[in-house]
């Protein structure tokens, strides 16, 4: 494979500034003490990025920075607009000044627990790639859609509303990176099969090189996310269009998150 294979960690609503602090730090040492590990991000053979919550990304970035740990960093959600009337929210540039170079849009809880539509989703794209903040699109089928076998239709269907104003392959050149994230194997420790996972992330660049073009579907990075944990994340890195994994209960922990790395790199 050609792509360099990302490692990220969406902690959810987990870790505040001070514990965030600590385990960058921990993070860190462990990266750096493990030889593999340490050679391949050095030599931009892997990435390895952490989406904390939004209180805890200044200390996230401190912390990296300190640590001169190669390790990106990234949001797990933001506003369309710049700056507004907007209770609650924090905005693009907000995110983009405490220092992500990511951005997770259209997570399924975002979806489905604080009602995220596939409109909003789309403004957030567009504002995200205007900003230069990289986003992680995800995309996922429910269990429902999934027994009608309906994954196809609503994948597709997700892909073109949220890239639905972003007309040109040139839009890719920031890095747009996408998840695969069936709703069903979210924190409930049922994994896809590497083959469904691998199918549906196949039928996703197929859906880039038809509605971009191959340039564009061979350059996007590809992962999946849903209760990846050390001992699966072999077989499913080993599929050929899954370059890495979006991983959230799992990367609360240095070890298991490493773990994972060091089985899928
Ligand atoms: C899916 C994933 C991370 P988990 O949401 O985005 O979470 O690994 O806990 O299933």
């Amino acid at each position: 494979k050609k792509r360099i294979p990302f490692f990220a960690g969406n902690w959810k609503m987990n870790k505040g500034p001070s514990e965030t602090e600590r385990f960058v730090k921990e993070l860190a040492t462990a990266i750096v003490g493990d030889e593999a590990v340490f050679g391949a991000v050095k030599a931009n053979e892997i990435e390895i990025g952490v989406f904390p919550p939004f209180v805890s990304l200044e200390r996230a970035k401190s912390a990296i920075e300190s640590a001169n740990a190669l390790i990106s960093l990234g949001a797990q959600n933001m506003h369309w607009e710049d700056s507004g009337a907007f209770t609650g929210e924090v905005s693009g540039t907000m995110i983009k000044e405490t220092g992500c170079q990511y951005v997770i849009l259209g997570h399924s809880e975002r979806r489905h627990i604080f009602g995220e539509t596939d409109d909003m989703i789309e403004m957030k794209m567009r504002k995200a790639i205007a900003l230069g903040i990289k986003p992680v699109l995800c995309v996922g089928e429910t269990l429902e859609e999934r027994d009608k076998g309906m994954t196809e239709s609503v994948v597709e269907g997700q892909l073109k509303e949220a890239f639905k104003a972003l007309g040109t392959p040139q839009t890719f050149e920031i890095g747009i990176v996408i998840a695969y994230e069936p709703v069903w194997a979210i924190g409930t420790g049922r994994k896809a099969s590497d083959e469904d996972a691998q199918r549906v992330c196949a039928f996703i660049r197929s859906f880039l090189e038809s509605n971009f073009d191959s340039h564009v579907a061979q350059a996007v990075r590809i992962l999946y996310g849903g209760s990846v944990k050390p001992d699966n994340a072999m077989g499913l890195m080993s599929q050929q269009d899954i370059d890495g994994a979006l991983i959230g209960g799992a990367s609360l922990d240095v070890s298991s998150f490493i773990g994972i790395i060091k089985n899928g790199m």
